[in-house]
């Protein structure tokens, strides 16, 4: 098949999935063409099958706000017929799909198919603003096939924009083959001492992280035993959670390494993987850190209870209950037997999430589309 992606290509789990989707449809011989206003994150060296194409925006006087939304579709349009695509496959909605709709009216084709992948915050948070609103049902309804990453996001597309439409659940998916435990001493003695836990916290630092309470569960924490907290990312609330962490006095035990592209390293070495969201849609990170055998205490929102299984991969808490996550932490780290029985679980299920099982779910779900078998409607 030739296929378009669209997706932001900034730190972001979207763009993550966009991007290791695409590499693996390539790897198995489709032609993978990359259409977005930057190279995304992980699309790092040359690959067989896989080309980027940069949406370039012009400015002008009378543009006081940039028209992404039409360069991307006029791109898009550009791209399809050049390299003959069968589909255009928008990851997270605003304003891909919109663009995605607009390039098919203007290609005037039936052939070519839009099949946008809903994320998260595209349908909880920023879809749901009046602006937007109206545009994102339209887009979505529009799209000839719809995803979610998890049953939780498809029921809230379904009821929040009121869409009667068949949503394909596919989840985020790991490649288990990468991302596994390879713990270098080398690497640990730049975190802790050997006799130190080390808790892992990876973030956009937007406020529905809650960072603030990945401190306070680590303060709590440290009370009990000797560890290290290590934060990944960067983003609008990382000033106010490196004051909180100086505040509390704990600032000497907690790292904000910034942002990474490459967390297998420091995943290898975690013992705890920390996820207390306001909202969460699937929890990309946290299945990468299950995957290296981390268990992972989370609140109890939105896709992650699809994901973990409490009592078994971690355990799941209530939002901001701060005191029963800490609690569940200093368990779990003082009882290294339990600790080992966790982490193999957290692996074990990491594999039911494997690359090579999601990916073979898009590449089926295309032939759907394509074969005009995915009504548009319920
Ligand atoms: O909001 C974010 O944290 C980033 C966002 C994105 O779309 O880039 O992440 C969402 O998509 C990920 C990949 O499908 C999911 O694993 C995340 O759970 C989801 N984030 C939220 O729902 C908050």
């Amino acid at each position: 098949m030739n296929i378009g992606i669209t997706c932001y290509p900034t730190y972001g789990g979207s763009g993550v999935v966009a991007t290791e989707l695409g590499k693996a449809l390539a790897e198995r011989g489709h032609a993978v063409h990359f259409i977005s206003y930057a190279l995304p994150m992980r699309l790092t060296g040359f690959m067989d099958n896989v080309v980027f194409h940069e949406v370039e925006m012009s400015s002008y006087p009378l543009f006081d706000f940039p028209l992404y939304t039409l360069a991307l579709a006029s791109k898009m349009v550009e791209v399809a017929k050049y390299e003959n695509l069968d589909l255009f496959h928008c990851h997270y909605a605003i304003p891909h799909a919109t663009s995605a709709y607009l390039a098919k009216e203007m290609l005037a084709s039936e052939r070519i198919k839009v099949i946008t992948t809903l994320h998260g915050t595209d349908i909880t948070l920023v879809g749901l603003e009046p602006s937007f609103l109206p545009v994102m049902k339209f887009s979505i309804e529009r799209s000839d096939g719809v995803t979610a990453v998890s049953r939780f996001l498809k029921e809230k597309t379904l009821t929040n924009y009121g869409i009667d439409k068949d949503i394909e659940v596919i989840p985020n998916f790991v490649d288990t083959r990468k991302y596994y435990r390879n713990p270098e001493e080398d690497v640990r003695k730049h975190f802790a001492s050997p006799n130190e836990k080390i808790l892992v916290h990876t973030s956009n630092f937007r406020p529905v992280k809650r960072v603030p309470d990945v401190i306070r569960i680590f303060d709590e924490v440290l009370k009990k035993l000797p560890a290290r907290l290590v934060i990944i990312g960067d983003g609008p609330e990382r000033s106010q959670c490196e004051l909180l962490s100086r505040e509390l006095g704990i600032h000497e035990h907690v790292k904000f390494l910034g942002k990474q592209t490459d967390v297998i390293h420091i995943l290898s070495l975690a013992d705890l993987f920390l996820m207390p969201s306001q909202s969460e849609s699937f929890g990309l990170s946290a299945l990468e850190a299950m995957a290296c055998g981390v268990p992972v205490i989370s609140s109890s929102v939105g896709g992650l209870p699809e994901l973990q299984v409490h009592g078994q991969t971690g355990y799941i808490a209530e939002i901001g209950d701060i005191e029963r996550m800490a609690k569940y932490a200093i368990d779990l780290l003082s009882n290294s037997s339990k600790h080992q029985i966790f982490a193999k679980a957290a692996r074990e299920r990491a594999l039911e999430f494997d690359a090579s099982k999601i990916v073979t779910q898009y590449e089926q779900y295309y032939l759907k589309v394509l074969s005009g078998a995915e009504t548009a409607s319920r």
